[in-house]
């Protein structure tokens, strides 16, 4: 499983029909099929996904990593805040930008 694979895993974890109607910090890309290696940009949003509702500010994150056979992989020089726009309002988010 891919390092990419195991973050989208997680938060389709996250995103089940079991939890709806709450938010969630979310881990999304534009493109969710990845066909090869290479960098994937994602944002981390803490909103209202299922109703396109409200955005909360969320701060840096703690930590953020990826681990790939056993190794883990420090990102958090990858990360940069942004303005989140959702239909309601607008939030402090953060994306995963390339070196
Ligand atoms: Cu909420």
């Amino acid at each position: 499983m891919t390092k990419l694979a195991k973050l989208l895993a997680t938060a389709a974890l996250a995103l089940s029909p079991i939890a709806a109607q709450a938010h969630f910090q979310l881990i999304y890309t534009e493109n969710p099929i990845v066909e090869g290696a290479g960098d994937v940009p994602l944002r981390l949003i803490f909103w209202h996904p299922f109703e396109n509702g409200h955005a909360m500010d969320m701060g840096k994150p703690l930590a953020f990593y990826a681990v790939n056979k056993g190794a883990k992989i420090d990102l958090m020089d990858r990360l940069a805040p942004i303005t989140f726009q959702g239909k309601e309002n607008t939030a402090a988010a953060m994306r995963r930008h390339c070196l």
